[in-house]
């Protein structure tokens, strides 16, 4: 075997085939596995793996969809972009809508397909299919490196791409005959990403406007923890007292439990403030479109955006204020520009009338968590689960209400532990998820939240794990249904169609036939202890909890 990235020939060029190349810039990148599911326009990639030094791990999964969920939540959890590496045509079509998903999570994702050779190109080939024009409008960049000898630089600028703000996927194929080909190169050297400066002036008017405020409430999103910022925000929000709410990856920043983490007083916080300011996440529907304030006849809130970068700032939102950088020095210039100011603001009765909510909130929850209803109210999974979850746990939820009960009730005490299906929404990420979260969080806790509906879109997946010896606790709140799409329906129409699931699924019993271990549970008193055999088995484990239809999540939005 010849490592070809300590092999330069006297001009310092590495030689090497294209997988070779390919692999050895993605070592340089911090890439350490690459998910796949086989396919021979792409052994070269597996030969580069087999043959770097080290060799890079080979993770073969059974759908490629869980090969890109995987390769994006490696990006989410980690930072460093994800590979995942699909065979041409199908290979690639069936990883789009993962794809898709780290676009609009603006998770760091690297995709290298396979392309049918150029040297036959248009005569028909098996799976000749151009991928670019179809992965362009998901993608940051996707291009076809065309030449054995662009493939060492075009790989680097699709991970410097997919790792720069605002973070994002990106896609490059190769012909089958280009990538099996050689090539002397030189291998592109890995430069540290560049902080963009936040405009100073924008801060400033930021800190002014805190300075005035009497009821001002923080936002903190995904890009806090994706750009590094999750320590800065903290202290800011303990320096200067702010009550704060997250979502999305920015869970966890201020730990649940934390005096000012009024997440559960939400409604009462973004509608009664006078001045939202949002950090590090999209003014989407999960944030009303950056409309606040308004309740109990108090005037519209207004709102300061800060992004990690001009194209994320919100465009249609009316933005008092609104700055784009790096979220570390928008965070703590902030800080700076409010400490410049006379006015010490004094938010202690605002604060506390918070707290109060909070605490009303946890009481009004801690009923249903300890609920005896048969059949079981999935809220009492949360109630045997949650205590049970340590610090450092990572949560990955995949389904509708069930994962809506979770959202309620999981508060992580970490950033960086919380995978949710964002703001695209798609489901069956769930396994490629949890193989993810177990490689690179070892010694963590790894608990997979599934839908019944859910579970069939990766439940095949369970093979993967445990081929790969990768433990995982699954815990399936099987109501028997697509309930998120069941209730408006009902609600719509008086009546549901293609809504209903078959009742009772052995979930459990798919995930044994496969090699791991489960049991159903139907006595909501039994959930505790069968949580516990899941933690202990050191096997995939697969917890069924039959649950109740007829206990939706309370939501008034469809997210329209
Ligand atoms: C790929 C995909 N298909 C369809 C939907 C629409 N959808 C959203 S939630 C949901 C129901 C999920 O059912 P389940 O996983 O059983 O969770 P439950 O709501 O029953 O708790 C559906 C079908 C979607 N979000 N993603
Ligand atoms: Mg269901």
């Amino acid at each position: 075997m010849t490592d070809v990235t300590d092999s330069p020939t006297a001009e310092g060029l590495s030689e090497g085939h294209g997988g070779e190349h390919a692999v050895a810039v993605a070592a340089a990148h911090g890439v350490d596995t690459l998910f796949t599911l086989s396919g021979a326009h792409v052994f070269p990639m597996y030969d580069g793996a087999v043959h770097a030094d080290p060799p890079m791990r080979i993770l073969d999964v059974r759908h490629e969809q869980t090969a890109v969920f995987a390769a994006e939540a490696v990006g989410k959890l980690t930072r460093v972009p994800g590979l995942a590496v699909l065979t041409a045509g199908p290979g690639v079509t069936n990883g789009v809508s993962a794809i898709t998903q780290a676009q609009f999570s603006g998770s760091p994702l690297v995709v290298v397909g396979g392309r049918a050779p150029a040297n036959r190109w248009g005569m028909g080939s098996l799976q000749e299919f151009d991928h670019p024009p179809l992965l362009a409008p998901v993608t940051k960049l996707a291009k076809t490196l065309h030449q054995c000898s662009e493939i060492a630089a075009g790989v680097d600028e699709a991970f410097t791409v997919a790792s720069s703000s605002h973070r994002g996927p990106t896609f490059v194929d190769v012909p089958m005959d280009q990538f099996f080909d050689k090539a002397a190169v030189e291998r592109p050297v890995v430069h540290p990403r560049t902080r963009l400066e936040p405009d100073q002036d924008a801060l400033a008017e930021t800190g002014a406007l805190l300075a005035e405020a009497q009821r001002p409430v923080l936002v903190l999103g995904t890009d806090v923890w994706a750009d590094g910022a999750e320590q800065a925000a903290l202290r800011f929000v303990e320096a200067v007292g702010i009550p704060t709410v997250t979502n999305g990856m920015g869970r966890g920043v201020v730990p649940g439990g934390h005096p000012l983490l009024v997440t559960k007083a939400r409604g009462k916080a973004l509608g009664g403030s006078d001045l939202v300011i949002v950090v590090g996440t999209p003014l989407d529907f999960r944030l009303g479109y950056g409309v606040f304030g308004g309740k109990d006849g108090a005037p519209a809130a207004r709102v300061v955006h800060l992004a990690d970068s001009p194209g994320q700032l919100s465009g249609h939102a009316d933005l008092a204020a609104s700055a784009s950088g790096d979220l570390t020095l928008a965070i703590e210039g902030l800080h700076a520009a409010l400490e410049q100011q006379l006015r010490k603001p004094d938010w202690s009765a605002w604060v506390s009338g918070l707290q109060a909510e909070v605490a009303a909130a946890a009481q009004r929850d801690a009923e249903l968590l300890r609920s005896e209803a048969d059949p079981i109210h999935p809220a009492r999974i949360y109630g045997e689960l949650v205590p049970r979850l340590a610090d450092d746990a990572v949560v990955i939820g995949d389904g509708g209400d069930f994962v809506s009960f979770a959202g309620k009730y999981v508060e992580p005490k970490r950033p960086g532990g919380w995978l949710d299906p964002g703001p695209f929404g798609c489901l069956g990420a769930g396994l490629g998820a949890a193989i993810a979260a177990r490689l690179v969080r070892p010694s963590a806790q790894v608990v997979l939240l599934l839908g019944d509906g859910a579970s069939g879109m990766s439940l095949m997946d369970v093979d993967t794990l445990v081929r790969h010896d990768l433990p995982v606790v699954m815990v399936c709140g099987n109501n028997s249904a697509w309930g998120l799409e069941k209730q408006p329906m009902q609600m719509l129409y008086g009546y549901d169609v293609a809504a209903d699931l078959a009742p009772q699924t052995r979930y459990d019993e798919v995930v044994k036939a496969l090699g791991g271990g489960g049991e159903t549970v139907t006595d909501p008193r039994q959930i505790g202890a069968a949580l516990d055999r899941a933690f202990a088995s050191g096997v995939p484990y697969l917890v069924n909890v039959i649950t109740d239809v007829n206990a939706p999540y309370p939501r008034n939005t469809f997210g329209v």
